[in-house]
């Protein structure tokens, strides 16, 4: 009657035999393996496809059908730290497919040691920031001061770089270079180590800096940084905390020519390079705080402008505490240290896509050579070196560099500084009265007996060193 069933059965024959034709060339049709052969950068990854694993670590090479597959490398450090990468790659038929890959990672916050010898307590990261509390889950008692109170105090704290590409770098040539230079791939790189002594611990670091894939992507290529934290035993130095730092210029470095070809023959040269720190500490409430420097102690420091900050607990509502800086070690070449202050809303750092001016702004900043223009300039007298002298209160940060240094390809310089933390002297100041800093360029201003003890120990930090370094060092 219908079509439908006239022709019914033909039609089932039909898919009946599409079918098994489907089922026979399936099994006559022998699949194509290919050669995958899969480097990292470390070796010892462990080599995950299509989401199982191989139970092979890199350098290895596997078979797999001549196809897409996703690959997964996987490398975990002795401390914790996990490094990856990941990547679909293609099979080849007649070829050995070849991957060498350097590994992205490290540690971010489930691994990071806390280092406590003295009364500093700070959380150590591979990422190039200190005792830090904004880029760490703020857990209680990750950066401490005195180490037995909740009180955290150092918001930011990290290593910053301004320099200059040597105008023969033909295309790179005048480049300014700064801030936030650590890397997430593993290149050049070493794991963060933990070593404890009778002398104090230690916590030792090293990579490659590069525009990393997070935060702040300023162009600073081709120094590798080794870091040092030391919190040290001698009780003088209870209050401090020790961080050093040798750049070395890597650019010549086979390994880093590999990686960054367009870096011209043979490697950059940087000049004018200032290398310090820079610490946005936040005491209790940072909107009420100041900062000041003690041109002669080579101390720069923030404080809370009237000493009274109900966030603090432990006794310290009434008497919170200076958290300063100090270099302890320079090269003899840099014979300026230039200090620069300046409120939140000046940061140069603006993100991804930062512009030119951005970085000549932070390039004035590291080397204190401010313009008229520049935002943050308040300071009176010829010379200025000093930004945001200030007494109005803001969420202030400081920078402490030294320079100028030139490093040539291969060529390396140490720097060192000293997170030092003291109680505003006893009767020197009124809780809940506002004691403004001043131009540091005058003498005998009230917050230089205030901050009496803080330079005691600054200064005790700085003749310190070398023996603490000989001591703890490799
Ligand atoms: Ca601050
Ligand atoms: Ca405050």
């Amino acid at each position: 009657m219908s079509s439908g069933r006239r022709f019914g059965l033909p039609l089932l024959l039909c898919l009946l035999w599409l079918g098994a034709c489907e089922l026979e060339r399936g099994r006559i049709t022998i699949p194509v393996f290919g050669q995958l052969e899969v480097r990292s950068d470390p070796s010892g990854a462990l080599i995950v496809i299509d989401g199982t694993s191989t139970g092979l670590v890199t350098p290895a090479r596997v078979d797999r059908s001549a196809a897409r597959h996703r690959l997964k490398l996987q490398f975990t450090s002795a401390l914790g730290e996990v490094f990856e990468w990941e990547d679909d790659v293609v099979v080849p038929e007649t070829a050995l497919a070849v991957v060498d890959a350097a590994l992205v990672g490290g540690c971010r916050s489930n691994c990071a040691p806390r280092l406590q010898t003295g009364r500093v307590a700070c959380v150590i990261t591979g990422r190039g920031d200190f005792c830090s509390t904004v880029f760490n889950p703020n857990r209680p008692g990750d950066s401490a001061w005195p180490a037995t109170s909740v009180n955290e105090y150092v918001a930011g704290l990290r290593l910053q770089v301004g320099a200059v590409i040597a105008p023969d770098a033909v295309a790179f040539a005048g480049d300014t270079v700064a801030s936030l230079v650590y890397a997430d791939t593993w290149r050049g790189r070493s794991p963060v180590s933990v070593t404890s002594g009778a002398a104090g611990q230690v916590a030792a670091f090293r990579y490659w800096s590069d525009p990393g894939p997070t935060l702040i992507r300023l162009p600073l290529r081709g120094i590798e940084v080794g870091q040092w934290v030391i919190a040290p035993s001698l009780p003088d130095l209870a209050d401090v905390l020790y961080f050093r730092f040798r750049l070395r210029n890597v650019t010549a470095d086979p390994r880093f020519r590999a990686w960054r070809p367009e870096v011209p023959e043979p490697g950059l040269r940087y000049e004018g390079l200032y290398a310090g720190m820079s610490l946005d500490a936040d005491i209790g409430d940072a909107d009420d705080d100041v900062g000041t420097t003690i041109p002669d102690a080579g101390v720069a420091f923030l404080y809370d402008l009237n000493f009274r900050d109900s966030t603090l607990v432990s006794g310290y509502p009434n008497r919170p505490p200076l958290v300063g800086l100090v270099i302890t070690e320079a090269p003899a070449s840099a014979v300026r240290r230039p200090v620069s202050l300046w409120r939140i809303g000046e940061d140069w750092e603006r993100g991804p896509g930062t512009a030119d001016d951005d970085l000549d702004l932070a390039y004035r900043l590291l080397t204190a050579r401010l313009q008229g223009s520049d935002p943050f300039i308040d300071c009176s007298g010829p010379g200025d070196d000093v930004g945001a002298c200030s007494d109005d209160p803001a969420d202030y940060r400081i920078s402490l560099t030294a320079g100028p240094v030139t490093l040539a390809p291969g060529d390396s310089a140490v720097f060192a500084v000293a997170l030092v933390f003291a109680e505003p002297v006893p009767g020197t100041f009124v809780s809940g009265s506002a004691l403004p800093p001043g131009n540091p360029r005058v003498r005998g201003r009230s917050i230089e007996a205030v901050a009496d003890s803080l330079v005691t120990r600054a200064q005790r930090a700085r003749s310190l060193w070398p023996q603490v370094w000989t001591q703890v060092g490799p």
